[in-house]
């Protein structure tokens, strides 16, 4: 199989490309020209998806069979601070890819991946949240995903375009961005560790409850998708169990044995936060098999260890 993911040099672009060769598919990838992607076996172009020649351009060349569409501003605390660029790259980007698409000759499957956060203000009566559940988007990035869902049924419908939406809830794991709740707190240990600051982990909100997995795991259930997934269909992808932030940081703090104070930083708390998602997985479990595999004691610690490497280079 050709396989072609936009948007590869981001977090689970690195996990994807890895799944992927490991399946033995021919691999190809993009990056925005400022990124790098040093992958052996991997084809890698420049593309801005905000430029569609561009994306025809580099779609026609390679001839995929599948598309994971991964491109994106994909944080929720930038998307308050610049909601015209998440705007942009998150749905006219989605719009630009799925034209290109359409315009192909040899019609690939697309997977568009969007996120948890597009259920928004979920009723505790609504939990595990299914795919009926109505979209209330919370935050200007949920809101994005949203539309690029809806535009992802409308093509599949109108066109007829082999297209499937992927709901993924909190992701976690090595190489993470540290904007991210996960990344944070690791960074900060290994930092701590360390002795490059102060003893003072800065934390936002405790409370919400959200569905981390693996991105090992995340990326197995992307490939099962495109071989198993049906066209035209909304997937969650996640790992069926909501967890507090507060246990999170619990587990990973006991992972070290430095002293390490908390203290509560009035900038990293966002200005609406939805106190639980969780996903209902049957769906994906039906159609594809996919289980978690790996343990969430696993993760943290790869994540630790993998920040407490960054921190000596
Ligand atoms: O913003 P950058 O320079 O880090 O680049 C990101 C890239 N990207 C773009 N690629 C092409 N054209 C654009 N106009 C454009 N703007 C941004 O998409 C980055 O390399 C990649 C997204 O990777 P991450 O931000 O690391 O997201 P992650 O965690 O890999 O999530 C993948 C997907 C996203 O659609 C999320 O919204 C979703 O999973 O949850």
């Amino acid at each position: 199989m050709k396989a072609f993911i936009i948007g590869a040099a981001g977090f689970v672009g690195g996990h994807l490309m890895d799944e992927m060769l490991r399946l033995g598919w021919t691999v190809g990838a993009s990056k925005m020209p400022q990124e790098t992607i040093a992958k052996d076996g991997v084809s890698v172009y420049d593309l801005d998806i905000l430029n569609p020649a561009a994306i025809s351009a580099v779609l026609s060349a390679f001839a995929p069979d599948y598309i994971v569409h991964l491109a994106a501003q994909s944080s929720v605390a930038l998307s308050w601070k610049n909601p015209g660029l998440t705007i942009d790259v998150n749905i006219k980007g989605a719009v630009n890819v799925l034209e290109a698409v359409r315009a192909l000759e040899k019609k690939p499957r697309v997977l568009l991946i969007g996120s948890g956060e597009q259920y928004g203000h979920i009723h505790l009566d609504e939990c595990p949240v299914s795919e009926q559940t109505p979209m209330r988007p919370g935050n200007i990035y949920a809101a994005t995903k949203a539309c690029q869902d809806m535009l992802g049924k409308i093509y599949a419908d109108a066109y007829d375009l082999d297209v499937m939406m992927v709901r993924a809830f909190n992701h976690v794991g090595p190489a993470q961005n540290p904007m991210f709740v996960v990344a944070s707190f690791c960074k900060q240990i290994a930092e701590i560790e360390a002795g490059l600051c102060q003893p003072v982990l800065q934390v936002g909100n405790l409370s919400a409850k959200r569905d981390f997995t693996d991105v090992r795991d995340v990326v197995r259930a992307y490939t099962m998708l495109l071989e198993r997934g049906r066209s035209g269909e909304v997937y969650n992808v996640g790992s069926g169990k909501a967890i507090a932030i507060s246990e999170l940081l619990e587990k990973i703090v006991a992972l070290s044995s430095a002293q390490i104070a908390v203290q509560v930083d009035p900038s990293r708390l966002r200005p609406v936060d939805i106190p639980i998602i969780e996903a209902d997985i049957s769906r994906l479990q039906r159609d594809t098999g996919w289980k978690p595999a790996v343990p969430l004691e696993q993760t943290l610690g790869d994540t630790l260890c993998y920040w407490r490497k960054a921190v000596q280079q």
